[in-house]
C-alpha cells in the first residue's frame, strides 16, 4: 500500500539529479537547451525544419527528437542538420533526463549553440520530467481547439514561452482566439505567446526569440570563462 507514492517520488528525484548533470553539461558547453512540448501533430517537427532552414548560417542547432516508434521526425530533420539524434521511447509517453543524457553522447555539444529537444507528442507526461533544459516551450495549434491551454494548465504555467501554431487555419475552423489568449494570460502572464504559421513561413517572432536567447547563453558562458581566468590569475 505505502510503496506506490515513494516509488514515483524516487523516479522523479533520480530524474532531477540527472537533469542537473545535463544542465551542467549545457552550461559548460555554452549550449542553450530547450524542451519543446506539444500535442501530436501540433507542428513541432515542422517548426524545427523551418528553424534549421532559416538559421543554418546564423547559429548551430542540434536536435534530440523523441518519438514512440519511428525515425520519421529524425529523418525529416537530418535533411537540414547533421546534429540530429532520434530517441524511440516505445510505450514511454515522454523523454526523461537519462535518455537525453545518452542522446547527448551522440552529439558534439561543443559544436552547438542551441539544443532543441522535441519531446514526445503529449501535453501531460513530459511536463513533470525535467531534462536539464534552460527553457520549456509549450506548443499548441489552432486545429486542436481553443480550450487546450485551459485544459492543460500545468504545461502553460511551467512554460517560459508559449507558441500557437497553424494561425493560417483561423479563417476556416471555429477557434476563439480571444478566449485562448485570455486563458493563457490568466495562467501565465510572464511567458510570451507567439502566434505563428509554419506552413506560411510566418514565425519571425520565434526566430528572434531563439537567436536572442542563444546569444545571451553565449555571453553568459564567455563572462564565466573570463571570471574563471581572473580567479585563476589572482590565485597565482
Ligand atoms: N495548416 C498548417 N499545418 C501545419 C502547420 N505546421 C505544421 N502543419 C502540419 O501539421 C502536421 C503535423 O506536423 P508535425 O510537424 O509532424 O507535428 P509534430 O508536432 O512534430 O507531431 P508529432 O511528432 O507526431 O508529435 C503536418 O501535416 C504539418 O504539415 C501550420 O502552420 N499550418
Ligand atoms: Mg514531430
Amino acid at each position: 500500500m505505502s510503496t506506490k507514492v515513494p516509488i514515483v517520488e524516487n523516479v522523479l528525484k533520480l530524474n532531477d539529479e540527472l537533469a542537473l548533470q545535463n544542465r551542467e553539461l549545457f552550461q559548460r558547453s555554452g549550449v542553450f537547451a530547450v524542451d519543446l512540448i506539444g500535442a501530436p501533430g501540433a507542428g513541432k517537427t515542422a517548426l524545427l525544419e523551418f528553424t534549421l532552414r532559416q538559421l543554418k548560417d546564423v547559429i548551430n542547432i542540434g536536435v534530440i527528437v523523441g518519438d514512440p516508434a519511428t525515425s520519421r521526425d529524425g529523418d525529416r530533420l537530418a535533411k537540414y542538420s547533421r546534429h540530429i539524434v532520434q530517441v524511440n521511447t516505445g510505450s514511454g509517453c515522454h523523454l526523461d533526463a537519462n535518455q537525453v543524457r545518452h542522446a547527448m553522447d551522440k552529439l558534439k555539444l561543443a559544436d552547438l549553440d542551441v539544443l532543441i529537444i522535441e519531446n514526445v507528442g503529449n501535453l501531460i507526461c513530459p511536463v513533470s520530467f525535467n531534462l536539464g533544459q534552460h527553457c520549456k516551450i509549450g506548443m499548441f495549434s489552432v486545429s486542436e481547439g481553443d480550450d487546450k491551454a485551459a485544459k492543460h494548465p500545468n504545461l502553460v504555467v511551467s512554460a517560459d514561452l508559449l507558441i500557437l501554431n497553424k494561425m493560417d487555419l483561423i479563417p476556416y475552423i471555429p477557434f476563439d482566439l480571444a478566449r485562448f489568449r485570455q486563458d493563457v494570460e490568466h495562467l501565465n502572464r510572464a511567458a510570451p505567446l507567439l502566434e505563428i504559421s509554419v506552413v506560411r513561413n510566418q514565425a519571425a517572432s520565434w526566430l528572434d526569440w531563439l537567436t536572442a536567447r542563444a546569444g545571451q547563453q553565449k555571453s553568459f558562458r564567455k563572462a564565466g570563462k573570463h571570471k574563471e581566468k581572473a580567479v585563476a590569475r589572482s590565485q597565482r
